[in-house]
């Protein structure tokens, strides 16, 4: 049975168990107990605080466990790092006064800068040698230049309209975090196992994520340009069309070349394309 710790309640919750019921594991409890387990998988999911997640992964109490790699960081626990899932995208920056000249990170030098990410802040000021006062607090770190109890702050940013409605700008970022997957160095060689097939799952909903499903027509002399620019799993699918002289093409193309893709097929002729959402899929 493999042990996943996910946050109790907050940001990383809901794509968690989003995730989960994506790869066809069900809970036998949705409503938020200590644990749960799984009936058609052989998981058990325990509840956290997202800030203990890692020590409980590190301690072998739960074997894997979905983090912010901010917080992996922070922890500093020796646990791998096994898949990057792509949800809770933010940064952890540095931010002063609207009102402060900025011109480089030599700026920073001798300021208090507020924080509750000093462990990741610290290093980071070491490696780029700025010496400077970090003063850790526990939350509510985008007042603290406001009341007068730092110079700046380091915190996580998604939107900016908190800094923004503070008064702050961001001059610095420090990590692009997001969502990871963690586990336990040592995990037993049957909990190695349900990683993996969990591992398969979680890659096949994110490769599906990134894929679209393609349907269009086109006249069969544009078959050879059309199917150049659709590269398919393998090559597209083609079908003749009742109608003479016209086929239908059938392919997978990548979220990121998508309109590049579409405005080619265009020019080659394509007609009544559809474009489809990809449930799994397993490559
Ligand atoms: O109760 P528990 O300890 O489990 O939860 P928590 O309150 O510590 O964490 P939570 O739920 O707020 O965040 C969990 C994780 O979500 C973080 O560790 C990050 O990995 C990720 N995440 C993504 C964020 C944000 N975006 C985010 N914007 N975590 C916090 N924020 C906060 C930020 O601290 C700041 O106060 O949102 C504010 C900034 O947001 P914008 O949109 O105004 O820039
Ligand atoms: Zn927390």
């Amino acid at each position: 049975m493999l042990k996943i710790a996910i946050q109790k309640s907050g940001r990383l919750y809901e794509d968690s168990i989003k995730l989960l019921k994506e790869c066809g594991i069900e809970l036998n409890n949705g409503n938020k107990q200590l644990k749960a387990a799984a009936f058609n998988f052989p998981i058990e999911v325990f509840f956290l605080r997202d800030d203990d997640i890692p020590q409980y992964v590190y301690d072998g109490v739960a074997d894997i466990g979905i983090v912010g790699e901010n917080v992996l960081l922070e922890t500093a626990k020796d646990i791998d790092l096994v898949y990057r899932l792509g949800f809770s995208k933010c940064r952890l920056s540095i931010a002063v006064p609207k009102s402060v000249e900025y011109n480089s990170i030599e700026d920073l030098r001798g300021l208090k800068i507020a924080t509750t990410y000093s462990t990741i802040l610290q290093k980071y000021l070491t490696e780029k040698k700025i010496s400077a006062e970090i003063h850790e607090i526990s939350g509510s770190v985008e007042i603290a230049p406001s009341i007068g109890l730092a110079d700046a702050i380091c915190d996580l940013v998604s939107s900016g309209s908190t800094l923004f409605t503070n008064g702050l700008k961001e001059v610095e970022v420090i990590l692009k975090s997001e969502a990871v997957l963690t586990a336990n160095k040592n995990l037993s060689a049957e909990n190695k196992a349900i990683l993996e097939k969990l591992l398969l799952r979680i890659n096949s909903v994110k490769t599906a994520k990134n894929n679209k499903y393609i349907v269009l027509n086109a006249p069969n002399d544009q078959l050879k340009n059309i199917a150049s620019v659709l590269p398919g799993a393998k090559s597209p699918t083609i079908v003749p069309l009742a109608e003479a002289g016209w086929s239908s093409v059938h392919s997978v193309v990548n979220e990121n070349d998508f309109w590049d893709i579409i405005e080619k097929l265009k020019q080659f002729g394509a007609e009544g394309i559809l474009v489809m959402p990809i449930e799994k899929m397993i490559v």
